[in-house]
């Protein structure tokens, strides 16, 4: 992409109603407009990265078999009378009328729906294990919509229910769901920590929250450091064992860690003492075991082996797309703007061009252009008439993770400077060698 093509509205001034710097940056690199409070446009740069962390959303989850699928963002208020949560979902859930009076709400999530698809279709055990899932808009009318896309009123949710025949089936999907996120978060270039949690609207006792480490998040989180060490890097779990994937979750869920709701100060307290610690956090994800519960009142019941009919046992995993655009800035920025993980990037590589209209300096960045793009990256070509300054600057407030500049001066020793935007250290080489080198770096980056 060319700048001088693109929609970039980088704002010079810093937007005084942000309170954090993950919304700041947001808008000041022109990634999202406010559009009423909670509710927000995604810019080009912005509905990128948007788009980019649902793909990997997309491969991790079918990567261990679950299938995706797209329910409505408006649902019927009867269905959720059957379950009984239209009486207890309470504030946060918009409702309205359609034209004949029929009570329809704006749905906060999709418990009821998908469990009523299952029970109209399975009827058979042979018909199990299924996890269904599907990336949509959720509405829910936070009292205090705030920090941008981090706690919005309409925001973008990955959410996927599991039905199994077993209560220990369906733990195992909790657990393959625990692994398939540890992954998930780790593409994205974030340790997100699972954490003991409270389970609220969504019911059960079985919960996790999956929670990054950041002193802008909202909730206060108690954890034993050790837990902090342990990274899920690239290990082969076959997710259809119960024993490893159980392996796992005891890994990375025996040490404390807890949200406030369920902190227990007396356990917390046999943590070795140098290792105790409070911080605070941002949820990015949380999955529930919640058992027989929607089965029952939605009638998701299916012949088992002995020809007895039994309710599924269901659980539901939700990760929240659009909040982790902000999670990610928050664990990843400096004073001059964000820094993308290569995995999330925007764009592979930023070009600028010291010297628009310099013929030397055109055709070099073409060509750079054009050797980057032929290798399947996506370069960004800073190719306005501008000082160098202003270029630097935006590149700096976008954040991709590398730069490559290229001035008359260096081209007539052979060179360009490919810099680092995370350490901001510089190399002078030739262009097929940065061209090279920028390969080399996202060939690991799936
Ligand atoms: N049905 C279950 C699992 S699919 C569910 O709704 N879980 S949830 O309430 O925990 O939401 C899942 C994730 O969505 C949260 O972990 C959080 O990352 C994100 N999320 C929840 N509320 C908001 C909000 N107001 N703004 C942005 N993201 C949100």
């Amino acid at each position: 992409m060319r700048l001088s093509r693109y929609f970039l509205p980088v704002l010079k001034e810093t937007p005084r109603e942000a309170q954090i710097v993950s919304h700041r940056y947001m808008l000041q690199a022109g990634m999202i407009r406010q559009s009423s409070a909670g509710i927000y446009s995604w810019l080009p740069l912005g509905f990128k990265v948007l788009k980019r962390l649902e793909q990997i959303v997309h491969e991790e989850q079918q990567r261990v078999g679950h299938l995706p699928m797209l329910m409505p963002t408006i649902q019927s208020g009867d269905l959720w009378k059957q379950s009984g949560r239209h009486n207890s979902y309470g504030p946060e859930m918009l409702r309205f009328h359609d034209r004949h009076g029929r009570e329809m709400l704006y749905g906060p999530t999709n418990e009821e729906m998908i469990t009523e698809i299952v029970a109209a279709y399975v009827k058979s055990y042979r018909d199990l294990p299924l996890t269904l899932y599907h990336i949509q808009w959720k509405f829910r009318d936070e009292r205090r919509p705030r920090f941008g896309v981090m706690r919005g009123r309409e925001f973008y949710m990955k959410d996927g229910y599991n039905f199994d025949l077993s209560k220990e089936a369906a733990l195992h999907a909790y657990n393959r769901h625990l692994v398939s996120y540890l992954r998930t978060y780790e593409r994205m270039g974030l340790q997100a920590i699972p954490m003991r949690a409270d389970s609220g609207p969504i019911g059960g006792d079985y919960t996790h929250e999956f929670l990054v480490l950041a002193d802008t998040g909202e909730s206060e989180v108690f954890y034993d450091s050790a837990i902090t060490d342990l990274t899920f890097g690239d290990r082969a779990v076959d997710v259809d064992d119960y024993t490893a994937c159980q392996a796992v979750m005891d890994e990375f869920t025996s040490r404390y860690a807890r949200t406030d709701e369920t902190h227990d100060e007396a356990l917390f307290n046999e943590v070795p003492e140098d290792r105790r610690r409070s911080a605070r956090g941002i949820e990015v994800g949380q999955i529930f075991y919640f058992g027989t519960e929607y089965s029952e009142k939605m009638g998701a019941i299916v012949q088992n082996e002995d020809g007895k009919q039994v309710p599924l046992h269901m659980g539901s995993h939700g990760i929240g797309v659009s909040r982790l655009v902000g999670a990610i800035i928050e664990a990843s920025h400096d004073d001059k703007g964000i820094i993308w993980p290569e995995g999330v990037t925007p764009f592979h590589c930023g070009i600028v061009n010291l010297k628009q209209g310099d013929e030397a300096a055109d055709a070099e960045c073409d060509k750079l252009y054009d050797s980057l793009s032929a290798l399947g990256l996506e370069p960004l070509y800073d190719d306005r008439d501008e000082r160098a300054g202003a270029k630097f600057g935006t590149m700096d407030m976008i954040g991709l993770p590398w730069r490559i500049t290229v001035g008359p001066r260096g081209l007539k020793n052979g060179v360009v400077e490919l810099t680092s935007r995370r350490t901001g250290e510089s190399e002078e080489l030739p262009p097929e060698q940065a061209v090279a080198r920028i390969a080399e770096i996202y060939q690991g980056v799936a």
